[in-house]
Parts: C-alpha cells; sequence; structure tokens
C-alpha cells in the first residue's frame, strides 16, 4: 500500500515512514494532515488565556541553545520573591488570565521550598487558577540539587497546587544530539519516566521537542514515535508543540535552520505520526504569528495563548516577549479563516469568538 493511502486509512507510519513522509510536496502533506485535523476539529483554533512567569533565569546547567539561562557569575541574573510572583499573578488575574505557566532556570540557591513555595501560594489565593508548572527537565533536576526522588517531587508538586506539567526539556530525545545540545541536563529515558509517573497520578502534560538546530528529519520523527510510544501507554499528553529553534544570543551556530516549508512539514508530519495525541500546537512565539497561523492550515489546531510576557524564546530572538492582546489575537485568527475557542488548560472550550 503506498503512502497516502495508508495515512488516508490511519495506519500507523513506522520510523522510515515517517522520514518518507518528508519527501511528499507540502501541499499533499498539508492537505493529508489537514483532513485530520478537520476530521477531529473542524474550522476551530483553540487558544488560551494565560501568563507565562519565568521566576528564574539563575541555572545550574548549560544547555547551548540556551540564550535565557545565568550563570552564578552572570550581573544580569534574576530570582523573583514569592512576593514578586504573586504581584504577577494578581495583575494576569486582572487580565483574565486563567492559566499561569511557570518555568524556571535550575535554580540552586534557594531550595525546593522557592519552588513550591510559589505554587502554594497561588493555589491559595486563586484556586480557580490553573498552574502549568515544573518542566520534566526542572523535576530532574530538584532530585539531582535537593536529594528527592521524581516521586517525591511529583508528589510535592501535587500537594502543592501544580495542576499540569508543561512540555518543556524534551529537546531531542537521540542521545548524540542531546549530549550536543545539553549534556548533564535530564536524559531521554529520565523525561520519559517523570512525565509517565506524572500521568500514573491521573495528571496530564504536554511534550516539546526543539527543531532547526542540528537535528535530522530521522531524529524529529524518533522524537515523535518515543512519545507515541508512552501515549499509547498513559494517554496523558494533551498536546505536542514543535518548537522552532530560535538562533540569536547563544552558543549553537552551526546550525541547519529550517525554512517555512521545512517547519510546515514538520508540524504536519507530527500531526500524521502522533495518531493518539490530540492537540498540535503551533506555539506562535517560536513559529511567528503569521507562520503559526497557516500552521493551522497543515495540521495544527492550536496556537498557545496571549501568554502576556515571555522571556525565553525572546532572549534568543523571537518577537513574542510582549505577548498578544486578546483582541488582535481573536481578530488574526478570524481573518485567517478560522474560529478562534479559547480553551481551558485541559482543552475545555470556554468561548467561540
Ligand atoms: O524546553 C530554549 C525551549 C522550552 C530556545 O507545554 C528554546 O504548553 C527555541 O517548553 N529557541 C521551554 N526554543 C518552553 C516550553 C513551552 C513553551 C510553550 C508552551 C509549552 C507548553 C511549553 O523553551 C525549553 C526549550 O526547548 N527553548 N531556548 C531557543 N533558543
Amino acid at each position: 500500500m503506498d503512502l497516502i493511502t495508508k495515512v488516508r486509512k490511519k495506519i500507523r507510519l513506522t520510523q522510515e515512514e515517517g522520514e518518507a513522509l518528508y519527501e511528499l510536496d507540502l501541499y499533499t502533506l498539508g492537505e493529508l494532515a489537514d483532513e485530520i485535523r478537520k476530521e477531529k476539529y473542524g474550522n476551530k483554533s483553540y487558544f488560551n488565556i494565560n501568563r507565562h512567569i519565568n521566576p528564574t533565569n539563575v541555572c545550574a546547567d548549560v544547555c547551548k541553545f540556551c540564550a535565557y539561562s545565568a550563570t552564578r557569575k552572570n550581573p544580569h541574573q534574576y530570582t523573583m520573591s514569592h512576593e514578586k510572583i504573586l504581584e504577577i499573578v494578581d495583575n494576569s488575574v486582572k487580565n483574565h488570565a486563567k492559566e499561569m505557566h511557570l518555568v524556571s532556570a535550575h535554580n540552586p540557591n534557594d531550595g525546593v521550598e522557592w519552588y513550591m513555595g510559589a505554587f502554594r501560594k497561588i493555589k491559595a489565593k486563586y484556586p480557580e487558577l490553573h498552574v502549568k508548572a515544573m518542566t520534566a527537565a526542572e523535576v530532574d533536576f530538584i532530585t539531582r540539587e535537593y536529594g528527592h526522588s521524581y516521586d517525591e517531587v511529583l508528589d510535592m508538586m501535587i500537594e502543592n497546587g501544580v495542576d499540569s506539567m508543561p512540555g518543556g526539556g524534551a529537546e531531542i530525545f537521540d542521545e548524540e544530539v542531546r549530549e550536543y545540545l545539553c549534556k548533564g541536563k535530564v536524559t531521554s529515558a529520565q523525561w520519559l519516566e517523570i512525565h509517565e509517573k506524572w500521568h500514573q497520578r491521573g495528571r496530564e502534560s504536554n511534550a516539546t521537542m526543539l527543531f532547526g538546530h542540528v537535528e535530522t528529519r530521522a531524529h524529529r520523527i524518533d522524537h515523535m514515535i518515543r512519545l507515541r510510544n508512552l501515549q499509547d501507554r498513559t494517554g496523558g499528553f494533551n498536546a505536542f508543540i514543535p518548537l522552532v529553534y530560535q538562533r540569536e544570543n547563544n552558543y549553537m551556530k552551526n546550525c541547519n535552520f529550517p525554512s517555512g516549508q521545512e517547519v510546515l512539514k514538520t508540524y504536519a508530519i507530527s500531526r500524521i505520526i502522533l495518531d493518539n495525541i490530540p492537540h498540535i500546537k503551533a506555539y506562535w512565539v517560536t513559529a511567528s504569528i503569521n507562520l503559526a497561523l497557516i500552521a493551522q492550515e497543515f495540521g495544527c489546531d492550536d496556537l498557545d495563548g496571549t501568554i502576556e510576557k515571555e522571556s525565553i524564546q525572546s532572549a534568543a530572538g523571537s518577537e513574542g516577549a510582549h505577548g498578544m492582546p486578546l483582541d488582535d489575537f481573536v481578530g488574526l485568527i478570524k481573518n485567517a479563516g478560522f474560529t478562534p475557542v479559547e480553551r481551558d488548560s485541559l482543552y475545555n472550550e470556554l468561548k467561540v469568538y
């Protein structure tokens, strides 16, 4: 059976077949992914009203792609107090944010309570607010630095009010590429183990893939298939988020930056390969809003949210530093021909615009 027929018949693809998808022309691939997306969500494009908070840039790890982290010697390092974090949350709640997405660098200075206390205080003040926090890389860092097991850290997160886990820290699972990108950080097997343990607690999470640097197409397919295998066991992933590598101000210059076509192909292929992950998010901060909107025709059904402030990818050159006002966001989605649907963090529909 040829590849296109297999996709249309929803027969699961292998590593080799996933790689072969890249050889299809963009429009054929887009059409195949769009058929799947339309069958699931029709004309809807999902987003949420959220706030990204990055409470510290002080990091014990060194990832070549990162332009955000500061070592202990960096004069531009910062660590927010709980009061400062709560002040940000107060303002965002006034702006109708329903999700706080907290991602920190790996802070070796302030102890586990600095992390957990922030979640607890947010939840105590705003029980309805969804706290999405702690990438698997942070969980792993805390176990290494402060001597806890994964189970203990995950239980602490739940006790202190974390609702779901973001998908960060996955980067690229291939061990050789990972060794080059972020030696010493959470391994691929550990990243998957942490999400599995989280899912076993009845909780949901997302999964990212950082692409467009030194990895090959085969590495991307391998990354997707490792996620698909875990999802078969747990069903706990909500969304897959291919993050387009941003190239400024970091230590990685020898990269194969992807064309717009390559980015769109990767979105479309992820929609096809990941037959068991409900949502594919074109994170507008790394794709640019224009490409993220076009990606809604290439298999994606989600854009992330209004964000308010972004520090990680904007340090590396993205233009998403100040988020996007709700009216602009909704207007752009409508102009692109889609129906904007505000969702909560777990994809329950809140409002159709
Ligand atoms: O894991 C760091 C990435 C991630 C760069 O779960 C970079 O809904 C591009 O995971 N170029 C953190 N990316 C952010 C993240 C995320 C974002 C949006 C939504 C969700 C979700 C999760 O940022 C890290 C890393 O892969 N990152 N540097 C860079 N130069």
